[in-house]
């Protein structure tokens, strides 16, 4: 065997050899480089008489050739066993179920709103919503709010820049403008819920500037009382999930309604702990009455023909209460331990059918 055909046997054994891609480039770069093997042997041709270089060349550079090719060809090898490696180390089975590692809570007016719902969602109420920013016609004048009253003053209204022909907008006092305007659209029977921001210019331990209620309205013939005693009476059951609660309504007085009452759910005090369906005091849940008769012509209703209930609940506040939430203020400050506390598991969805609250 010629010295060329033995330099040829051991680097191509070297490059069989050769498992990563820098091992390969050491043997590319002792054999090819400017100081490599078969670069030192090419320089010799030039010292060489022309009958030696006759032979020689054509055998240096065939040597050449097949060393670079076998160094491409072992390359591109070299970089399809790395590429298969890499794709079978990052597979993904994307039949594997998600990991239980949820980010982030759903806050408790979010998840108390959706109880609510879900309660008079099985009762066959629609939800309906509105605008934050209400006329003073559907946030008072047609809830029979006297021009200048001081019932007007009893909601601390938060008033917009009088607009050029002086009308003054409001922030809403409560959700009630959103059953305005279903009664003035649609024909009855109506039996809807309005879940919502509102806003009063008030702010202390038990009041906050922005808070959040759920108002209701049944407007269809032959609507009375005992349809509103049944139906709330039916909603706390629910919402505090409890077999039995005792319940009474206390005369109150609302423009809006007439007659009109608060509804006190029984209760009693555990240390900090405060149970409902027990005991013997009486804690006011929510506001409650009979749509005035000038609210309901105030929509084009006839008061002769069409009657109805009307009720309105804080949801912030039943959220303190059914969860033992000791502070208002905490709500809205945005504290991320204390929504990691306090909150809910985005996939505990509030029905009835699963249950209300784990
Ligand atoms: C129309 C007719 C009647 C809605 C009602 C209450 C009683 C009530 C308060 C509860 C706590 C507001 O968040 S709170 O401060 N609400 O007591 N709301 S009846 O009555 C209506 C609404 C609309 C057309």
């Amino acid at each position: 065997m010629s010295d060329i055909e033995q330099l040829e046997k051991d680097l191509l054994a070297k490059i069989g050899a050769a498992d990563t891609g820098a091992a390969l480039e050491e043997v590319r770069v002792a054999a090819l480089g400017k100081k490599g093997v078969v670069s030192e042997r090419m320089k010799t041709l030039g010292k060489m008489s022309p009958e030696e270089r006759k032979e020689m060349g054509p055998a240096l550079n065939g040597l050449k050739t097949r060393i670079a090719d076998a160094i491409e060809t072992k390359k591109t090898e070299l970089e399809a066993a790395a590429l298969d490696a890499r794709l079978a180390s990052e597979k993904v089975d994307v039949t594997l179920p998600v990991r239980p590692e949820p980010k982030g809570k759903i806050h408790p007016v979010s998840q108390v709103t959706e109880e609510i719902i879900a309660i008079f969602s099985a009762m066959g109420f629609d939800v309906a919503e509105g605008p934050d920013i209400e006329d003073d016609f559907h946030n008072f004048t047609a809830l029979n709010f006297p021009p200048d009253h001081p019932a007007r003053e009893m909601h601390d209204t938060f008033f917009f820049e009088p607009k050029e022909d002086g009308e003054r907008m409001v922030l809403r006092t409560h959700t009630s403008p959103v059953q305005i305007r279903t009664m003035m659209n649609e024909k009855p029977p109506i039996r809807i819920i309005i879940p919502g921001r509102t806003f009063r210019c008030d702010s202390d331990q038990t009041h906050t500037p922005m808070f959040h209620q759920v108002e209701g309205l049944v407007i269809d013939k032959e609507t009375h009382m005992g349809h509103l005693k049944g139906t709330l009476q039916a909603f706390v059951k629910t919402f505090f999930e409890l077999d039995d609660v005792k319940t009474r309504f206390r005369p109150h007085f609302f423009p809006f309604t007439e007659p009109s009452a608060e509804m006190d759910v029984q209760y009693e005090r555990v240390g900090n702990e405060v149970r409902f369906g027990q005991g013997d005091k009486w804690m006011e849940i929510l506001g409650c009455g009979m749509v005035h008769p000038n609210v309901l012509r105030n929509c084009g209703l006839d008061p002769d023909e069409y009657q109805g209930f009307a009720f309105g609940m804080g949801v912030d506040r039943l959220a303190m209460l059914k969860y033992g939430i000791p502070d208002l203020r905490d709500f809205f400050a945005a504290d991320a331990r204390w929504l990691e506390h306090y909150g809910f598991d985005a996939a505990d969805q509030p029905s009835l059918w699963a249950g209300l609250s784990k």
